[in-house]
């Protein structure tokens, strides 16, 4: 084996701007005068890639030739956030930067800056493999993300002038992009369609089509760990460029098709999230990356061996499945395994089920993906009958257990009209995870249940994390200093558990102060950033309370707009005397899926609130709202060490995790939230005093289903409640247009799924104690802090770590 200490690479800021003033003459063609921050940006950029390719290759040699197992991260989404910053901190050369950027005339944030953030994800789950794969490489251990380059990323979202949210591409490649490496050379073919005839007593896949996967390699750097990890992101190329007979005839449109076709494949992300549309070109995505995945992944593990032993292959990886996105890789896997390299059906079988598992972000039973067995049949009728198969073997499994005929037609992975991919991926993986621990106490409760009987020993769950490096480091420089400074240390960047250290420095009022004038400086610092951005005066001395996330009903964005309208109404109505209002800026940020119509609705009302209460004179000073467009990575590093009031207050048992909430927890905003997802952990470590509880526990959440639901009690019942909803239904917020938001009233008061009017009185309650503590810095301050303290746990490490001893049973490399 070959040494464990990867090459370093030692540079001082003048070789570092050499660096940068050679690649800005050879690659970028320009000379140092003539280059614009654009340019100096993929300069430094590729400067600084180059300094990560040695330690990258030597931690592909130890991956492919050491004996630990990799791990693969199967996932439809990466939402990476801005590369340059991270990639300088990971590697250790932010000062060597700094100085040779500032050498080359330019301001290091303005370089920074000129990236264009790629958003490859639509929200948690995919800014969760971004985490995840930050903190494999940093703890050392070996790993393969393995996703889409999608040609447009998550839309970019402006908002017209009646508020309504608009949709444009987000293409995000028209900028020369400088960290992914595209390598035409280690291709894979994928194909689709056609049919299955028997050769030989054999199964014969015929396919109709096929594309071309072409990777595109990211390199992932751990921090301070020497490794540099793969993102390994494919890219759909046609095959044929183009059919020459057709373009002869001069049917130029007809000769790029099959191009248009292959190239449609990687076009673009879908922006649902959390609420999966069963489209043919999704299927044809996910069957895409993950076929080019399990193949690249042998060509890795087996170099140039044309018969390799694959019943190692669970020594050498473990693939980790991001919700149900990637499941077809079971099926698939065993097609490999049978038609490609003529292993039975058992062996291929052990292969498969210790190779795989599965991770499970939700509790909507919408959110589980099934596939009509038609479109399988159509696009891959190969492994519509392997699933069939698993599905036979499975039944006879469960019968064999004793199962209850009616409990295996429940828990049937194939119908015969569908497939259900939640239930494949259970059967097909070793084990299955929530992602907070209420949420997998439910799954094995409700949604798995079934599962949960049969195979307890597969459930486990894993707290999600989030990465200090990005979010705590990168996003708050001031706090990182000061929490260096309480510690004595800078080690809780590796091990952010460190944190508990400052738990003794709440007592020290001079301490407390130092951490109130981070944050009075970070909302100074957001507001240039707002003004810079999105035009707006804002004013600092109001409490910063900040809702950000996808926009979805269960997350009840409009339990917060219509707790606004109350105050407003009472601010108006001269209900509180002047001397009682706190001033508050309440920001809002979320996209809705371009097809859902109550959250775009939502989105239209939350913007005209904004106009009518941003411009009446009668609340100058005591409140605003703002709905900042196109929530994104940059936005949250930026507005949340900004943020003093988080609100996480979805429906309880709807949630499954959250991790805006730990960001804010280790930003130091307090956190006003029901008892869903990981908002329970958070409140259990940083002290019930310290979190501001409210509403119905997903035991009263339940019983009120039972009984019958009905929200227009609850809004007869509380007048300010009545009276905020009575606004939006008369026109307040629509010029006097009763009919603008009637959807939106029609289905609070008559259905109202997720319980916002239930939960309403609770929230409105509980702002007096919010106002009541804020009134006192000091204490309000000595809490913030408290909550930075008490959150190291909620580090992607130790999500990850948890991964390593619960599911993947490996560890770094030596
Ligand atoms: I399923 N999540 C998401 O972002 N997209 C999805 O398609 C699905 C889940 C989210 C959950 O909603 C969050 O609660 C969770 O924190 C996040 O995944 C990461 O686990």
């Amino acid at each position: 084996m070959t040494e464990i200490t990867a090459p370093k690479s030692p540079v001082t800021a003048d070789q570092f701007a050499d660096e940068i003033r050679e690649q800005l003459k050879y690659t970028q063609n320009v000379t140092p005068e003539q280059a614009t921050a654009a340019d100096v940006y993929v300069a430094a950029s590729k400067a600084v890639r180059n300094h990560l390719a040695d330690a990258w290759f030597k931690t592909q040699a130890d991956t492919v030739n050491g004996n630990t197992k990799a791990v693969g991260y199967f996932s439809a989404e990466f939402l990476m956030g801005k590369q340059l910053e991270n990639a300088l901190l990971n590697a250790g050369l932010t000062d060597q930067f700094d100085s040779a950027v500032e050498a080359l005339g330019f301001q290091p944030k303005d370089i920074i800056d000129a990236e264009y953030e790629p958003g490859l994800g639509n929200g948690g789950l995919g800014r969760l493999a971004a985490c995840f794969i930050d903190s494999l490489a940093s703890l050392g251990v070996p790993a393969f993300g393995y996703g889409i380059q999608y040609k447009y990323g998550i839309f970019k979202q402006t908002f017209d002038e009646n508020g309504k949210q608009v949709e444009t591409p987000d293409y995000w490649l028209n900028n020369e992009e400088p960290w992914g490496h595209i390598d035409y050379n280690r291709d894979q073919k994928v194909s689709f369609g056609g049919e299955v005839v028997e050769e030989n007593g054999k199964k014969v896949w015929k396919p109709a089509w096929s594309v071309r996967a072409v990777p595109v390699d990211y390199l992932v750097p751990g921090y301070k760990s020497q490794r540099v990890n793969t993102l390994r992101l494919w890219t759909a190329k046609s095959y044929d460029e183009f059919d020459l007979l057709a373009f002869n005839r001069s049917e130029y449109m007809d000769a790029v098709k099959p191009q248009v076709k292959a190239e449609n494949i990687s076009k673009i992300l879908y922006p649902e999230d959390s609420t999966k549309v069963g489209k043919e070109l999704r299927l044809e995505q996910q069957y895409f990356f993950v076929s080019a995945s399990l193949h690249d992944a042998i060509r890795v593990f087996y170099p140039g061996q044309d018969k390799p032993d694959l019943t190692t292959f669970p020594n050498k990886i473990t693939f980790q499945l991001n919700d149900t996105h990637p499941v077809i890789g079971i099926p698939e896997l065993m097609r490999i395994l049978i038609d490609e390299y003529d292993y039975d059906w058992d062996t291929a079988w052990d292969i498969t089920v210790k190779t795989f598992n599965y991770t499970c972000h939700t509790l909507l039973p919408e959110a589980l993906e099934v596939w009509p067995a038609s479109l399988i049949g159509e696009l891959l009728p190969r492994h519509l009958e392997i699933i069939e198969k698993i599905n036979e073997q499975f039944e006879d499994e469960l019968k064999g257990k004793g199962v209850a005929d009616e409990t295996i037609e429940r828990m049937r992975i194939y119908t015969g009209d569908s497939v259900r991919m939640a239930y494949l991926a259970t059967y097909g993986g070793s084990h299955v995870n929530g992602v907070a621990a209420l949420h997998s106490q439910l799954l094995k409760d409700m949604t798995l249940k079934d599962f949960s009987d049969v195979y307890p020993a597969k459930f486990t769950n894993v707290t999600n994390g989030v990465t200090p490096r990005r979010f705590v480091k990168l996003a708050n420089p001031g706090l990182s200093d000061l929490i260096t400074e309480g510690l004595g240390t800078d080690k809780w960047l590796s091990d952010l558990e460190l944190l508990e250290g400052l738990a003794p420095l709440a007592k020290d009022d001079e301490f407390v102060k130092k951490f109130a004038a981070v944050k009075a400086a970070n909302k100074h610092a957001f507001v240039g950033f707002a003004k810079d951005h999105y035009g707006l005066d804002i004013d600092e001395n109001t409490m910063f309370n900040t809702m950000v996330k996808r926009l979805h009903e269960y997350k009840r964005q409009s339990l917060k707009i219509l707790a606004v309208i109350s105050k407003y109404a009472a601010i108006k109505n001269g209900t509180v005397s002047a001397d009682d209002i706190l001033p508050r800026t309440v920001f809002f940020g979320a996209k809705a899926a371009p097809g859902y119509y109550l959250a775009k609705m939502t989105i239209q009302l939350i913007n005209n609130v904004s106009k009518v209460v941003n411009n009446d004179p009668d609340v100058k000073g005591k409140l605003a709202v703002h709905m900042l467009p196109n929530y994104n990575i940059e936005m949250a590093q930026n507005l949340i060490p900004a943020t003093e009031l988080d609100e996480q207050i979805s429906q309880a048992g709807k949630e499954a995790s959250g991790t805006g909430n730990m960001k804010f927890a280790l930003n130091g905003a307090l956190t006003v939230g029901t008892l869903d997802g990981a908002n329970v952990e958070i409140r259990e470590r940083v002290g019930a005093e310290n979190f501001f509880l409210f509403g119905m526990t997903v035991d009263e959440v339940e019983k009120l289903y039972a009984d019958g639901y009905d929200p227009a009690k609850y809004y007869e019942a509380d007048p300010r409640l009545k009276q905020a909803i009575d606004l939006v239904a008369n026109g307040t917020f629509s010029n006097g247009d009763r009919n603008a938001y009637a959807p939106l009233v029609a289905d609070w008061l008559t259905k109202d799924w997720f319980m916002t009017l239930a939960d309403f009185s609770a929230y409105a309650d509980i702002q007096a104690e919010i106002e009541k503590l804020y009134r006192d810095p000091l204490e309000w301050n000595r809490k913030a802090l408290l909550n930075v303290a008490n959150s190291g746990f909620f580090s992607s490490d130790r999500s990850i770590e948890d991964y390593l001893e619960r599911i993947w049973h490996t560890g770094p490399l030596a």
